[in-house]
C-alpha cells in the first residue's frame, strides 16, 4: 500500500487547523500510520527542501517552517501521494481551488505562499526520501 509524508506547517498549528486536515485525510479514506508534533531544526528541513536550495524562497521557507511546531503525519492509501496532492491544492492558497486544504482554510495567505498550511510529497519516490528523514523508524526496508 502506497504511503506519503505529510506536513502541517507552523501556519496551520498555529491557527488550529490540526484537526480539519487530519480529517479531510481520513473522510478520503486513508488511514493515518504515523502522528508526531516536532520542531523541525534547520538541518531537517534543508535536507527535506533539498530540491528548493539556492531558489529565492528556500530562505523564507526554511525560516516559516522553523517558526513553529509543525505535524508530521505517515498517510497510506491507495495511490495516496496523488490524492493527497489533489486534496491540498494548488502551492498558491490563492489560486487553489475551493474545496482544497489550502483553497478552503489559506485563502487569506496572500503574498505568502510559504504560509500555504500543508506539505504533500510530490510522488513515490519522494515520499520514500522524506518518510526517511522525519520517520527514520518508518523507513522502507528497516
Ligand atoms: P509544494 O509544497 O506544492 O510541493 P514546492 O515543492 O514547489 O510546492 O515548494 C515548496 C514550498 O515552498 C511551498 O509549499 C511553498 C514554498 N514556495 C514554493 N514556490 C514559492 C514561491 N514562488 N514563492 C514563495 N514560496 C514558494
Ligand atoms: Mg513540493
Amino acid at each position: 500500500m502506497e504511503r506519503t509524508l505529510v506536513l502541517i506547517k507552523p501556519d496551520g498549528v498555529k491557527r488550529n487547523l490540526v484537526g480539519q486536515v487530519l480529517s479531510r485525510i481520513e473522510a478520503k479514506g486513508y488511514s493515518l500510520v504515523a502522528i508526531k508534533t516536532m520542531n523541525a531544526d534547520r538541518a531537517l528541513l534543508a535536507k527535506h527542501y533539498a530540491e528548493h536550495e539556492g531558489k529565492p524562497f528556500f530562505e523564507p521557507l526554511i525560516e516559516f517552517m522553523t517558526s513553529g511546531p509543525i505535524v508530521a503525519v505517515i498517510a497510506e492509501g491507495n495511490r495516496v501521494v496523488e490524492g493527497f496532492r489533489k486534496l491540498a491544492g494548488t502551492t498558491d492558497p490563492t489560486t487553489a481551488e475551493p474545496g482544497t486544504i489550502r483553497g478552503d482554510l489559506a485563502a487569506d495567505a496572500g503574498t505568502k505562499v510559504v504560509q500555504n498550511i500543508v506539505h504533500g510529497s510530490d510522488s513515490v519516490e519522494s515520499a520514500n526520501r522524506e518518510i526517511e528523514i522525519f520517520f527514520p523508524e518508518f523507513a522502507k526496508g528497516r
